[in-house]
């Protein structure tokens, strides 16, 4: 029942070629350790990061050869022998970035697996979900509830689980603004929506019409483009404008450009928060050090979420909170979906059928 070998999108070296592998080996059940289970994944996300991670963009690069892909969701088929879980084959799970981490150290004991120093990261240092059948680790797999589709639950996975940490770590309130830069990315666009179910007055800064039109759909209050605004100090200007004269409580970056930090720094009103969260390579947040006390900000990194952040940002899914907006395609189109991503091209999420 299960094949000896599937599809995979695999790239040999970063900007290598990447090619859709229909003869990829399978994992069989026999050489499961125990923790491991093999997934039929059903439908995976493409994050930035995936493209980033192809690109080499990063200090730390990824291994290779590398199945990318860290928005996986799919059903259980086989179990590694040995293995202590609660799941079984058939359940339906999530492969999240982080695949991995010891669960033992002061970082998993206190909830922040992400920066366990033994973390495995699905599509970077361990095969993803980009192939029909992917080996990931029980301990971090997450459940997917009833009440919630395969390709809705694939893009929380990281995008959802990703900024609905970031929200949570913004210091902000019921009634507070918060901006959100690259709001109509895969990430901006479910912050979004998690701010607004949250009860936030939400300001999205991104460029062209489909992305304006995508987050009046989700009641943002307002949108800004970014490059309608791009004389000195112009953007600055209006995000203040909007937020009631003296700048939103908390600015969340989930844009994959660097312009967006130094921005924040400027419109963000005295306590404010800058949440890190998009990772252009390179980058550097240069915060004036007089003005960084003068008005008492905070900048704070967030990298990804923890097993129960996954769930919550799932459980915002079933409820009907949030709606992740899809174009599925196929693994078959990870070239073009690239070049389109690369672009600032895609509002939303874009997700591959396995
Ligand atoms: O744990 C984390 N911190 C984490 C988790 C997942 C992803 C971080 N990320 C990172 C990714 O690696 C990537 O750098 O978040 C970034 C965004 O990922 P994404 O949402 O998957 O990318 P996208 O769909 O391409 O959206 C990016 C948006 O940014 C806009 C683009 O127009 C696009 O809509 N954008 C850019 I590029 N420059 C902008 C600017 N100056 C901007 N929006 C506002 N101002
Ligand atoms: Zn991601």
């Amino acid at each position: 029942q299960i094949p000896k070998t599937a599809r995979a999108v695999v790239f040999d070296e970063c900007n290598g070629a990447i090619r859709v592998d229909k003869d990829h080996k399978v994992a069989q059940p026999s050489e499961l350790k125990a923790g491991e289970a093999l997934v039929k994944v059903e439908f995976t996300g493409v994050c930035h990061t995936d493209l980033h991670a192809w690109k080499g963009d990063w200090p730390i690069p990824p291994k290779c050869p590398l199945v990318g892909g860290h928005e996986g969701a799919g059903r259980i088929v086989a179990i590694g022998e040995g293995s202590d879980t609660q799941f079984k084959v058939g359940s339906k799970v999530g492969i999240k970035w982080l695949a991995d981490s010891c669960l033992n150290c002061e970082a998993c004991l206190g909830g922040q697996e992400a920066t366990c120093s033994n973390a495995k990261l699905s599509g970077y240092t361990v095969d993803g979900s980009f192939q029909q059948y992917a080996v990931s680790y029980l301990k971090h797999l997450t459940p997917i509830p009833d009440g919630v589709d395969m390709e809705v639950a694939a893009p929380i996975l990281c995008a959802g689980v990703t900024v609905w940490k970031a929200i949570k770590q913004s210091n902000t309130r019921p009634g507070d603004f918060v901006v959100i830069s690259g709001a109509g990315g895969g990430l901006g666009h479910l912050a979004v929506q998690y701010a607004t179910a949250m009860g936030l007055r939400v300001v999205g800064i991104d460029t062209g019409d489909d992305k304006r039109k995508l987050l009046a759909s989700y009641g943002a209050d307002t949108f800004i483009d970014f490059k309608e605004h791009s004389g000195k100090g112009k953007l600055i200007d209006e995000v203040k404008r909007v937020c009631g004269g003296e700048g939103p409580h908390a600015a969340v970056i989930t844009s994959a450009g660097a312009a967006a930090y130094n921005e924040a720094l400027e419109y963000l009103r005295p306590h404010g928060t800058l949440v890190a969260v998009g990772l252009p390579p390179n980058a550097t947040i240069n915060a004036d050090v007089f003005f960084t006390v003068f008005k008492a900000l905070r900048i704070v990194g967030s990298y990804v979420g923890n097993r129960q952040d996954a769930i919550e940002a799932l459980d915002f899914a079933v409820r009907g909170k949030v709606k992740p907006q899809l174009e599925i395609l196929d693994l078959d189109d990870i070239n073009s979906v690239y070049e389109r991503m690369e672009k600032g091209g895609v509002a939303g999420r874009i997700v591959l059928k396995c």
